[in-house]
């Protein structure tokens, strides 16, 4: 399937004969030699592409010419490497359009969700060309006349980038505009699903490299292959930092072998994300930032909103409106202006979904509204789901876990205290957020008896975050943080220095040594 848009990429010129390429850098563009993989869009269910998987000897051979690339990056100024992001970023620009319509063809977004994933990437270029010249340590006081202390932070290393097909670009990009500022060099296996993409963004960091010709042409990569290639990163000592984004279940398995090998990683993992409605919240507010976390990319963002915890004096008015709203959703072709809702990733995404709103109603839930297949007026071949609202109860277990779908449950509470408690009782820990007037309870919600999640936001939704914030969060979402902030440091590796420019040897702690 060749479009017009990635004629102008310069996608379609990577097909050769039947297949995509399955590693691609700068310097190399290769068939994939493992099992055959066929693509599809979750639009329509037609073929975009298809590709033979890299193999772990393939990978193996790229790890090398990252190892190659890395011994000349990390000794290019970072400003210099700021350079190349900039024009990354610009690049990202001029193409935005295109590479959105990739992830619309690719992760079935709506265009101007996709459109935001990419301005997501420029942002984090702006963001880390800024940071190329801010890497700095710190000067720290030596107890030792005629000496001083400093540390600094040095490039670590090549960097594994695993990511998931719900945010195709921008997951990326959080870690390689930072790596690449950082003096890393950057190997990605991204979701099988969502191959293109990667290839789109190689496009883009392709032409970068053929306009600076000094770069080495190997410090950006991408990989497609299956859980075999994530597995032999995960294990593979030249990667000093693996990070993943995924399922709480892929991210153990890469913390396990990453770990067993004392290596780094850097998870962001599964959410269960909730919103408290307080007695003293604005509702009509409220209910606007509802549905866009919990219907947007068709609630399959890890930041997606999966629960309301709301005051039991106003759960009824609110399922009120939030059923009036979920009434009016428009759903259909992601393509399409107006539809607010798309498809679901793929036919076992539905029956994942399906499944769970069968465990819901066994467990006492009652379906407010949704759930169904939608095949009327939505191209053919599709997942189209009208998302769902089930009223349950805080215990049920369901509640306990993630499903990447649009899927809300709605609880109730009595006293502020219980609310966070509800909201705090689940294996994850990513984003939440309070909806109230009330400055005790929303200080109370930020606060160390507050909610336990790495976002914590106060009237306004959970997901959507910004860049220049760490995201990630706690307990099974892997304790990771990325993008902004100070999350540059995982990408570095810290040199405390001390220097003797006295004639004497003092040795620290007043020990005498003669
Ligand atoms: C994800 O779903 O993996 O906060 C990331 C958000 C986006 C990122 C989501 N900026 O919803």
């Amino acid at each position: 399937m060749t479009m017009e848009f990635m004629d102008e990429l310069g996608l379609s010129a990577f097909i050769c004969g039947e297949y995509y390429p399955s590693i691609v850098s700068g310097a190399k563009t290769l068939l994939g030699q493992g099992a055959q993989h066929d693509c599809t869009s979750p639009i329509d269910g037609t073929k975009t592409a298809r590709f033979q998987l890299a193999t772990p000897e393939q990978l193996n051979a790229q790890t090398e010419r990252a190892c190659a690339a890395f011994k000349i990056w990390r000794n290019t100024p970072a400003p210099v490497r700021g350079q190349f992001v900039r024009r990354i970023g610009e690049l990202a620009r001029q193409y935005k359009t295109q590479l959105a319509q990739v992830i619309t063809l690719e992760a079935g977004k709506i265009l101007p969700e996709a459109l935001g994933e990419v301005q997501e990437w420029i942002d984090v270029c702006d963001f880390a060309v800024g940071l190329s010249r801010q890497l700095h340590g710190l000067t720290i006081a030596s107890e030792r006349p005629g000496h001083r202390m400093m540390e600094q932070w040095h490039p670590l290393g090549p960097v594994a980038v695993i990511s998931a097909y719900n945010f195709p670009m921008a997951v990326w990009s959080w870690n390689a505009m930072l790596g690449l500022v950082c003096g890393d060099t950057i190997v990605w296996k991204p979701s099988e699903k969502s191959p293109l993409c990667a290839l789109a963004i190689q496009t883009i960091v392709n032409r970068a490299l053929d306009e600076m010709p000094d770069v080495p042409k190997d410090i950006v990569s991408v990989i497609i292959g299956g859980g075999e290639i994530g597995k032999a990163m995960s294990q593979d000592q030249r990667y000093p930092l693996v990070s993943a984004t995924g399922s709480t279940r892929m991210g153990k398995s890469v913390g396990e072998a990453v770990g067993a090998r004392l290596g780094r990683s850097l998870l962001e993992l599964g959410g269960n994300n909730a919103m408290i409605i307080s007695e003293h919240a604005d509702l009509d507010l409220a209910l606007r930032a509802i549905v866009f976390a919990a219907v947007g990319t068709a609630g399959q963002r890890c930041t997606s909103l999966r629960r309301v915890i709301v005051h039991h004096s106003v759960k009824q008015a609110l399922c009120e409106k939030l059923v009036q709203a979920y009434q009016s959703l428009r759903i259909g072709d992601p393509r399409s202006e107006h539809i607010l809702v798309g498809p679901l990733i793929d036919e076992m995404s539905y029956a994942t979904m399906q499944a769970a709103l069968t465990d819901a109603k066994q467990q006492g839930g009652t379906v407010l509204i949704g759930g169904e297949r939608v095949t009327e007026k939505v191209p053919e071949g599709g997942f189209y789901v009208t998302p769902s609202i089930v009223d349950i109860a805080a215990n049920a277990a369901i509640v306990q876990q993630e499903t990447f779908a649009p899927i809300l449950y709605v609880m109730s509470y009595e006293n502020i205290e219980q609310a966070i408690d509800i909201q705090n009782d689940v294996p994850q820990g990513l984003s939440s957020a309070i909806f109230t007037e009330n400055l005790k309870e929303a200080e109370l919600f930020l606060s160390p008896s507050g909610s336990d999640c790495g976002l914590a936001n106060v009237n306004i939704g959970t997901s959507g975050a910004e860049i220049g914030g760490a995201f990630g969060g706690e307990k099974e979402t892997g304790g990771g943080r990325e993008s902004g902030s100070d999350a540059w440091k995982n990408y570095m590796r810290r040199s405390t220095n001390t220097i003797n420019y006295g004639g004497e040897l003092p040795l620290a702690q007043g020990i005498v040594f003669e």
